[in-house]
């Protein structure tokens, strides 16, 4: 996967160099790769071999995902200095220079796409990655309702806690913008993997809901990660969500019960893959690994 995203990516030397340059530094040294990889094993699964046709559609997942990173990390959304152990991409190239480079990534995510055979494939992976990307379905509107939401806290009661949105408004909202900010694209790597394998309507459907619950699982442990982990680990600054206040899985539930329902949701998950034979076992290792990582 390195090696791919390494060379769909304009070369640093092309003009304009500092755009190119951010949009690398945004892309490549580091990141686990999740969202390919997901692709990938879930074509893998659903197909019965090994799928060179999930390729595009992994790395145009990871485009979209590094473009969204750099966007979240500048001054006007998280603004966040430091990203995968590495200065964010706006400190090093300046914010006009991230803002187009997140941009560039976008454009590149569905170029690439556009080259997947046949035309209806390429349609059908199109629609998926814009609606999981996009809104008022996926992760765009997630973050605007997380930014909105933040800031409806701040502007109400600067220091009070008592003017949160009630149980249980806060968790129909919580489970909104989750589902959207993280959860949109992780499932939409499955239900990618799945298409790009051909998969029937059924196994689609499995991969689809399975994708909602790893999707889901996912944002409580980085929500839980934000609190019981160091920068260090993480590579990103800790403790942010309690810092600005955010509605977090363990702000609302406590940690306990929110730990509870990520392996909840991890489980209910793995079960969709019972009966899919050998060719699930990367998928099913995958998203096991995913239930215990560390950053
Ligand atoms: C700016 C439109 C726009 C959206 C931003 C992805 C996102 C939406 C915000 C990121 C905020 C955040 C830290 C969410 C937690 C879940 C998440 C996406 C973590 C980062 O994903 P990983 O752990 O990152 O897969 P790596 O670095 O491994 O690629």
């Amino acid at each position: 996967m390195e090696g791919y995203l390494e060379r769909v990516l304009p070369s640093a030397q092309q003009f304009p160099q500092p755009l190119h340059r951010a949009m690398r530094h945004g892309v490549l040294g580091g990141g686990k790769r999740l969202r390919p990889l997901l692709c990938l094993a879930a074509a893998q699964a659903a197909a019965g071999n090994w799928r060179e046709g999930a390729l595009r559609p992994a790395i145009a997942l990871e485009l979209i995902h590094a473009y969204s990173l750099i966007h979240d990390d500048l001054p006007a959304m998280d603004d966040d200095e430091l990203r995968r152990g590495q200065p964010t991409c706006h400190i090093i190239y300046g914010e006009a220079m991230a803002i187009l480079a997140g941009d560039g990534l976008q454009c590149l995510a569905f170029e690439i796409l556009a080259g997947c055979r046949p035309a209806t494939l390429a349609q059908a992976l199109g629609r998926e990655l814009s609606r999981a990307a996009g809104t008022p379905a996926g992760m765009v509107a997630g973050q605007a309702a997380d930014i909105w939401a933040e800031g409806r806290r701040v502007k109400a009661a600067p220091n009070a806690k008592s003017r949160l949105p009630r149980l249980p408004a806060a968790r129909q909202l919580l489970e909104l913008i989750h589902r959207r900010k993280t959860g949109a694209l992780l499932r939409a790597a499955l239900v990618m993997g799945g298409l790009a394998a051909g998969a029937d309507p059924a196994r689609l459907r499995d991969l689809r809901r399975m994708g909602a619950d790893i999707g889901l699982a996912f944002q409580i442990q980085d929500d839980l990660l934000d609190r019981q982990a160091s920068t260090g680990q993480l590579g990103k600054t800790a403790g942010k969500d309690q810092a600005q206040g955010k509605l977090t899985y363990p702000g609302v539930y406590g940690e306990q019960a929110a730990h509870k329902q990520a392996a909840r949701l991890s489980r209910r998950a793995l079960r969709v893959l019972d009966g899919w034979g050998k060719a699930a076992l990367p998928l099913r290792e995958l998203v096991e690994s995913m239930a215990e990582r560390q950053k």
